[in-house]
């Protein structure tokens, strides 16, 4: 059976950096992006805001997009390895997904590493899970279920 359309926009692209003042500051004076959340999340090492791209108005030009800055919380997470590997850069792709579950089953099925077992807590209230990027042409890809509403 032909594997069904899973991946509907780009969410978010994630990218690792060491300050994330300065950062947020630089994407602002690049491009005039704002900062719509800024979050913590202790389960996956990170301090992130998420920039806005897109439609002014949300869904009224299809779904928006958001450049994410990462700043590590410590050494030994897995941007701050990164960090420490490769320096600051692209991290990961976000794609939007309908059904995360649906997704993660269908990549472990053709022996496609997903990180994790269950989805877990992402920004903005969404649904995330990882896929490995030795599997995936060296991409880091991240699968996120939008939050209802
Ligand atoms: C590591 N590698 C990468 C990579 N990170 N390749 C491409 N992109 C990346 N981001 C390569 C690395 O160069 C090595 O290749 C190999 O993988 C193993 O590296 P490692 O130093 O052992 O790295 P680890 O221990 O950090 O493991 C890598 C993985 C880990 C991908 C398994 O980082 C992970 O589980 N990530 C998922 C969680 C995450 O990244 N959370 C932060 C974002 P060579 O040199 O051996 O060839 S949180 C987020 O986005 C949120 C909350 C959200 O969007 O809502
Ligand atoms: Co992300």
């Amino acid at each position: 059976m032909p594997t069904p359309v899973l991946l509907s926009h780009i969410d978010h692209v994630g990218i690792a950096v060491p300050n994330l003042e300065e950062a947020v500051e630089r994407y602002r004076a690049a491009f005039g992006l704002e900062v719509v959340a800024l979050e913590s999340n202790p389960a996956q090492g990170v301090r992130e805001a998420m920039l806005r791209l897109g439609p002014s108005i949300p869904d009224a030009d299809g779904p928006a997009s958001y450049v994410q800055l990462l700043e590590p919380l410590g050494a030994d997470t897995p941007v701050g390895r990164f960090l420490a590997r490769r320096g600051e850069g692209l991290h990961h792709i976000g794609y939007a997904v309908d059904d995360v579950r649906l997704a993660m089953e269908t990549l472990a099925l053709q022996g496609v590493r997903v990180l994790d077992s269950q989805p877990r807590h992402g920004s903005l209230g969404a649904s995330i899970a990882f896929v490995h990027p030795k599997d995936l042409s060296g991409v880091l890809t991240e699968l996120v279920q939008a939050a209802l509403g």
